[in-house]
C-alpha cells in the first residue's frame, strides 16, 4: 500500500464515524430495538451519531468530579428544559479522543488534569499563570443554564459552572495592542490517542486552538467553565477549564485550556484551517446561513426523554442570545463572516 493511499483523507465535522462499519451496526441496533430507519424522523447522520452513542453505553461511568461552591444568579437561570446529566457528559465531541460521540467518555480518563497550569501572556500588562486549584477559587463561581448547539444541528441545555472570561482578562490588563485572544488546548499525545494517530483523531492540527475577536472574549455571556451540573467537568467535557460561547456554534468552545494569548492579529482556528469554506472564525449561529453540506434552519433537541428522545425546532439566531450579542456584529455580512 503507498503512502497515499494510507494517508487519512480530511475529515469534516460531520463524518463523526468510519461509515461503513457503522451503518452495519446502526441497522442491526435499530433491528434489535424494532425499529425501522424510516420511522425515526432523523437524518442518516443523526441517527450514527445517537446509536453510536448508544453503542458505548455499556462504558464505565464518567469520573464524577468533586462538588464545586457556587451561586445560582437570577440573570443566569431560566425554565429551559435540561438536557440531562447523562447525555451532557456521554455524548461529546473532543476528538483527542477519538471521533465517535461515545469516545471522550469513554477514553478522556486518561488525561491528567491536576496539576495543570494556565498561562495567559501575549499583548498584557500583567501576564498570569493560574494553578490547578486557582482556576475553581479565584473567581467567585456561577451555574449558567446556556443553550448550546453544536455545527452539526444537534443542540443541548447545559448547566455549566464557572466565571466570565472579562474578569481574568481584567486582571491581565490587555494592552492598546489586543485586538483577539486565542486559545489552546494542552499538547498531551502520551495522554491523547488522536493527537497521535491521525486516523483516531480526525486529520485535525493538535493542539486544537480557537480565538475570539476582544470584544466577544469581554461579553458577558463568555464564559470560562469549569463544572457542569453541579460538580468539577469531567474530563469527557474538557476539564479542567473550557470555553463556552453560547452564541457561537460548539466546537469554539474549545477544551483543556493550557494558554490564553492576546494578540494583535486574527488567531488561527483548528476547525478553520481543516475546512476554511465550511467553518468561519466567528461561527455564530444562524439559521439563516448553512453549511455547505446541510442546512442549520433547524436542529435535534437532546432532551430528557429516552434516549432516542430528540425534538426537531427552529434554529434561532445567535442561538437565542440575539437581544446581547447582535451590537457585536453590527454592520457585519454574516454571510461572508460566517
Ligand atoms: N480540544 C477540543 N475542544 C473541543 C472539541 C475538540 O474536539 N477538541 N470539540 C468541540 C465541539 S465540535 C463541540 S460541539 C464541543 C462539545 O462540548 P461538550 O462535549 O462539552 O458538549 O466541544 C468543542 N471543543
Ligand atoms: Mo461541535
Amino acid at each position: 500500500m503507498t503512502e497515499g493511499a494510507m494517508k487519512p483523507k480530511k475529515l469534516t465535522e460531520a463524518d463523526v464515524t468510519a461509515e461503513s462499519v457503522f451503518l452495519l451496526q446502526r441497522r442491526q441496533v435499530l433491528k434489535m430495538l424494532g425499529i425501522s430507519a424510516t420511522a425515526l424522523s432523523l437524518s442518516p447522520s443523526a441517527q450514527a451519531d445517537l446509536l453510536s452513542w448508544f453503542k458505548g453505553h455499556d462504558r464505565p461511568p464518567a469520573p464524577s468530579g468533586k462538588p464545586l461552591d457556587f451561586t445560582r444568579p437570577a440573570e443566569w437561570q431560566n425554565s429551559l428544559t435540561l438536557t440531562p446529566e447523562d447525555k451532557v457528559t456521554g455524548y461529546n465531541n473532543y476528538y483527542e479522543f477519538g471521533l465517535d460521540k461515545a469516545d471522550p467518555a469513554a477514553n478522556a480518563g486518561s488525561l491528567k488534569t491536576d496539576p495543570w497550569t494556565l498561562t495567559i501572556n501575549g499583548e498584557v500588562a500583567k501576564p498570569l499563570t493560574l494553578d490547578h486549584d486557582a482556576l475553581t477559587k479565584r473567581f467567585p463561581l456561577e451555574e449558567r443554564i446556556y443553550r448550546m448547539r453544536c455545527v452539526e444541528a444537534w443542540s443541548m441545555v447545559v448547566p455549566w459552572i464557572g466565571f466570565p472570561l472579562h474578569k481574568l482578562l481584567a486582571q491581565v490588563e490587555p494592552t492598546s495592542n489586543a485586538k483577539y485572544v486565542a486559545f489552546k488546548t494542552i499538547y498531551a499525545p502520551e495522554q491523547m490517542p488522536g493527537q497521535k494517530d491521525r486516523f483516531i483523531g480526525g486529520g485535525l492540527e493538535y493542539p486544537y486552538v480557537e480565538g475570539l475577536r476582544l470584544d466577544e472574549a469581554m461579553h458577558p455571556l463568555t464564559m470560562l467553565t469549569v463544572g457542569v451540573y453541579g460538580k468539577a467537568l469531567p474530563p469527557q467535557n474538557g476539564a479542567p477549564i473550557r470555553l463556552t460561547v453560547p452564541w457561537k456554534y460548539g466546537f469554539k468552545g474549545i477544551k483543556s485550556i493550557v494558554s490564553i494569548t492576546l494578540t494583535r492579529e486574527l488567531p488561527p482556528t483548528t476547525w478553520n484551517l481543516a475546512a476554511p469554506n465550511e467553518y468561519g472564525f466567528y461561527a455564530n449561529v444562524n439559521p439563516h446561513v448553512d453549511h455547505p453540506r446541510w442546512s442549520q434552519a433547524t436542529e435535534r433537541f437532546i432532551g430528557p426523554g429516552g434516549l432516542l428522545d430528540v425534538k426537531r425546532q427552529p434554529t434561532l439566531l445567535y442561538n437565542g442570545y440575539a437581544e446581547q450579542v447582535a451590537p457585536l456584529y453590527r454592520g457585519l455580512n454574516l454571510r461572508e463572516y460566517f
